[in-house]
């Protein structure tokens, strides 16, 4: 659900996988809710942003930084992991190869991101496959069995094109930071960089404090 409202959170998101998977028009349909056919590569990294406002009613500004998928690229967009409180693994269900190479782009993840991180597996492009079905080269099964074998996140098939599926997997992904972040609170376990501290989260801090000294 999209909020004009104040916000509490702010999530650090990147996009990354192959080039030409869709990841700069996944960001530009969930953020613009549009398709531009003539959208250019990605060079380095671009950023975006939109307040969205969760399930249980609480508002969260995402931070999205969309990743180039261009080797030549690479130190810049891993300067850009730093931090990140999520992650969207996008490949293409019309290329095996981008599939396969996400195995190459988890483990730059692994890397760099905080253990508490939540990564989802986003295949792109399911409208190509449902008009013409042997265009598709992924199953969704190799979706599925990927992200549980990786322990990541998985919410069915994306098209940025048809904009399918993409709200839910990107807030339900919210959702699941959202969640780890309560509980590493309630832990009194540090959480990842960049996490705009909020009130409530002061008055626990405070709470903790006094009860412990
Ligand atoms: N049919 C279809 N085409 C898509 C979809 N998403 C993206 N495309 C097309 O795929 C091509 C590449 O899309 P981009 O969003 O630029 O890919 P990218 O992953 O950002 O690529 P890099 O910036 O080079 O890493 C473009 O021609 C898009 O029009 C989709 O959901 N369906
Ligand atoms: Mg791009």
């Amino acid at each position: 659900m999209e909020s004009s409202q104040n916000f509490e959170y702010v999530y650090k998101v990147i996009m990354l996988g192959d080039c030409g998977v869709g990841k700069s028009h996944i960001m530009q349909r969930y953020v613009g809710d549009t398709f531009d056919e003539e959208l250019d590569a990605t060079i380095g990294a671009e950023f975006s942003e939109k307040i969205i406002t969760l399930s249980n009613g609480v508002n969260v500004k995402v931070q999205f930084w969309d990743t180039s998928g261009d080797e030549k690229y690479s130190a810049i967009t891993k300067s850009h992991y730093r931090g990140a409180h999520g992650a969207l693994l996008v490949y293409d269900v019309t290329d095996y190869h981008t599939f396969l190479n996400l195995e190459s782009w988890h483990a730059q993840l692994e890397d760099t991101l905080d253990k508490y991180a939540k990564i989802v597996v986003v295949p792109n492009k399911v409208d190509i496959p449902n008009k013409y079905p042997r265009k598709r080269k992924v199953f969704i099964e190799k979706a599925n069995e990927y992200a549980k074998r990786k322990n990541c996140l998985f919410y069915g098939e994306c098209s940025a094109f048809q904009n399918l599926n993409l709200r839910k997997t990107i807030e339900k992904l919210c959702e699941e930071i959202y969640t780890t972040q309560m509980e590493c609170i309630q832990k009194g376990i540090k959480k990842p960089e960049g996490l705009k501290i909020t009130r409530e989260e002061k008055i626990y801090q405070e709470r903790r404090k006094r009860c412990c000294n």
